[in-house]
């Protein structure tokens, strides 16, 4: 755990955050500003700075991030309209936070993605 970071803060329940699904490994929690009718953050427990990152050091965490990624989706009704998974890498794509997380965006038609 890094003691500055917020996700890692998040995900030892010193900050608190509405929690749709945990595991040992990964939690994933509403996001506190919405883009989508449903907008659902998932991050590893373990800190990693983002998901390039976390694959290189830990490809099977990685995939845990994805599997809990789909689990909320299926959970939040999302499988059938279709739904959006985002991970913000750096500055440019607007990266805020620097420990990884999955975007998961859906509950209506989504805008167009950045060219
Ligand atoms: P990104 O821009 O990709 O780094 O996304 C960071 C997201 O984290 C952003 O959509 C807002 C969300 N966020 C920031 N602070 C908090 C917080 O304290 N609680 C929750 N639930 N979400 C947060």
């Amino acid at each position: 755990m890094s003691e500055d970071c917020l996700f890692c803060r998040i995900s030892a329940g010193e900050i608190p955050a509405t929690v749709v699904h945990e595991t040992g490994t990964v939690l994933a929690f509403r996001d506190i500003a919405p883009q989508a009718p449903v907008h659902v953050v998932v991050i590893p427990r373990a800190h990693h700075a983002d998901v390039i990152t976390l694959a290189e050091a830990d490809p099977g965490l990685a995939s845990e991030v994805l599997a809990a990624a789909g689990a909320v989706a299926k959970a939040e009704g999302l499988t059938g309209t279709g739904f959006r998974v985002v991970f913000n890498t750096g500055a440019h794509a607007g990266q805020t936070v620097f420990h990884v997380h999955a975007h998961v965006l859906g509950g209506g038609p989504l805008g167009a993605l950045a060219s």
